[in-house]
């Protein structure tokens, strides 16, 4: 999508400080961290939201998942703990419209969010 965010740090038209990246996912420092750990990761596959995952994107998915527990790991954070979420439309605030699974980390996060 020319018009996306996410798209265009994903082909570094638009810097970003990349901690992670694979074949089909990358991974950033938010720009606005709400915890001492706040990373971004998405798929190089432009997907708007959670609506619009289909069957085949599994595997893509999937590796976000691997990626963040990955990292989570190896900043300390496995025994203490974190958070990965997906923000999904308006009610749940998400903004971009490339999905991207927030890994939170580094403080006790309160439940359930505000
Ligand atoms: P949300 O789930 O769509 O609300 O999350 C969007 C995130 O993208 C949010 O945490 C922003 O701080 C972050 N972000 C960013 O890292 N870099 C940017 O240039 C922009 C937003 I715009």
């Amino acid at each position: 999508m020319s018009d996306c965010l996410f798209c265009k740090i994903r082909d570094g038209q638009i810097p970003a400080k990349v901690v992670y990246r694979d074949e089909q996912c990358l991974a950033f420092e938010d720009i606005n961290p709400q915890a001492p750990t706040h990373v971004l990761f998405i798929p190089h596959k432009h997907i708007a939201t959670v609506n619009d995952i289909t069957p085949e994107d599994r595997e893509v998915v999937g590796q976000l998942f691997v990626a963040a527990a990955k990292l989570a790991r190896e900043r300390g954070h496995a025994d203490n703990g974190y958070r990965v979420v997906m923000n999904t439309q308006r009610d749940a605030g998400q903004t971009v419209f490339h999905i991207h699974l927030h890994l939170l980390a580094g403080r006790p996060l309160h439940w359930p969010p505000g």
